[in-house]
């Protein structure tokens, strides 16, 4: 279906045939801006923004460009297109046809699914509000922004499902969205990582390459439900989701290429050495994978999950892929766990999460291997690696233990040394200075290859209105 933009809602869901819901949404739509104005973005809520806008959700030609305010940005609700005669893929429903409506028997577990995830979208803004202030140049300024004005529109996406098919309770708890804050005390995020500050750009970028991925398996896993609405939404959702892991990936590959040219000029890994340069040393950028990986490990949820089974078996959530495993019933197999005490034979609905969990791992791998492929070719034998699977857990199985990143037993202090020190985040900050003139970039960072949409990096994508 068409994308009506004339509504004050853009939709593609036929808003307007449903007045109440309109009406419902309408309303959510001020205390979403006032949220959005209090603790979106600081400072350049006024500027106009190079941003890209979803029109249709056809794959290839969704994506608008232009320069926008950011409270003018057209936040809508966008579903990917209805696949006629779908049948729910997995799980003991497996070959009925997909549900246009909530089954009744599955609403609070659904209800929690959609609030779990819509939280997360919020929470990131949340963290990353006071980031422009240093951004390394006004492209990076940008692909910020652009990753939040899209955390909106996700949120806006489980909001409308909430709305939509979850009568009172969903309403409220749409309200609830706007109510949690990242890192309030009494009123935090539901997930662990979201409640981490993010107040510098490698944190910032470590954030985007690593919890975005969950971002991403989580909702592959969504797309795979047999609550239709869901599926449809959560594929519009990745595609968006894309250009988040692109900006993780290739910030970081840019810190890399700026120290790289350092240690070539003076010939050293040192730290000390490099620090005098004020760019960021491999051995940091290895202690921030650490953190940042091993705390977007814990939001898979626990390797053994009596949740999980049960998602999978009423066909809530699949796995990321469903349609490349043989069995999707799964009630009959069995999976090797390892786990403090050795192996398990876990049975395989029960270990989703690890399932899940391991996909994940392995898409991680894929930006190391490029990352080490630029330290390979400026000469230098340092190698950046994923951190053991057990080590620094908060969560699961590994929780309570202590093991170093080699995923040996070791003392807590191991642990710690392991990952980012204080002196580590006091350095990183003290790096951090906002460079606005177009086509400039930080001292501690390198330009990127190109710019976006095809303009070059010095096209001014943020500027005063
Ligand atoms: N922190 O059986 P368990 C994204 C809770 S990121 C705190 O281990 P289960 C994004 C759990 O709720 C993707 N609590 O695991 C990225 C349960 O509570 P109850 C977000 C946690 O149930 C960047 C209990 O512990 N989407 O989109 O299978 C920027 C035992 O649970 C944590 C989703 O997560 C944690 N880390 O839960 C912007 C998808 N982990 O029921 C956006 C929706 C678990 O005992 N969520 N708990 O009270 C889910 O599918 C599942 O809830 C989980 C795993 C994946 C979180």
């Amino acid at each position: 279906m068409a994308i009506d933009y004339q509504s004050r809602i853009p939709n593609n869901v036929d808003l307007s045939s449903d007045r109440a819901l309109q009406r419902a949404l309408e309303h959510w739509q001020p205390a979403f801006l006032d949220w959005w104005k209090e603790l979106g973005p600081t400072t350049y809520q006024g500027h106009e923004v190079y941003l890209r806008t979803a029109t249709s959700v056809d794959a290839k030609g969704w994506a608008t460009f232009g320069r926008v305010k950011m409270p003018d940005y057209r936040w809508g609700i966008f579903l990917a297109d209805k696949q006629e005669n779908r049948t729910i893929g997995f799980g003991e429903h497996q070959g009925k046809p997909v549900w246009q409506q909530v089954p009744g028997e599955y609403r609070s577990a659904l209800r929690r699914l959609i609030v779990t995830q819509g939280d997360t979208e919020p929470a990131s803004v949340e963290q990353q509000r006071l980031l422009a202030l240093t951004a390394p140049s006004l492209y990076d300024m940008r692909n910020l922004f652009q990753v939040n004005v899209e955390e909106g529109r996700h949120l806006w996406a489980m909001v409308y499902l909430l709305h939509a098919y979850f009568g009172r309770d969903g309403r409220e708890e749409a309200e609830e969205m706007l109510h949690r804050h990242s890192g309030d005390v009494d009123n935090p995020r539901i997930l662990g990582t979201f409640n981490e500050p993010i107040d510098d750009w490698l944190s910032f970028y470590m954030f985007a390459y690593f919890t975005d991925r969950d971002g991403k398996y989580q909702l592959k896993s969504l797309a795979e439900s047999g609550f239709d609405p869901l599926a449809r939404t959560c594929s519009f959702m990745l595609t968006e989701e894309a250009h988040h892991m692109f900006v993780g990936e290739t910030g970081i590959a840019r810190i890399i290429k700026r120290t790289l040219d350092e240690m070539q000029k003076l010939g050293t890994d040192d730290p000390e050495t490099l620090r005098k340069t004020g760019v960021m040393d491999l051995h940091l950028l290895q202690r921030y994978i650490n953190f940042w990986y091993s705390s977007a490990l814990d939001l898979f949820g626990a390797e053994i999950s009596s949740n999980a089974a049960t998602y999978f078996a009423n066909g809530l959530k699949g796995r990321p892929d469903e349609g490349s495993y043989e069995d999707h019933d799964c009630s009959t197999s069995f999976e090797d766990v390892e786990t403090p005490a050795g192996l398990e034979q876990v049975a395989t609905r029960n270990a989703m999460n690890l399932i899940t969990r391991n996909a994940y791992v392995r898409d991680c791998g894929i930006g190391l291997t490029r990352w080490n492929r630029l330290i390979a070719k400026a000469g230098f034998g340092i190698e950046l690696k994923l951190p053991s699977e057990r080590f620094n857990r908060n969560g699961g199985l590994w929780a309570g233990h202590h093991y170093g990143t080699d995923g040996q037993p070791c003392s807590p202090e191991a642990v710690l040394a392991a990952l980012p020190s204080e002196a580590d985040r006091i350095y990183v900050k003290s790096l951090m200075v906002g460079v606005t003139e177009p086509g400039k970039c930080a001292n501690w960072t390198s330009p990127p290859d190109r710019g976006i949409n095809n303009m070059s990096f010095d096209f001014d994508y943020v500027r005063a209105a």
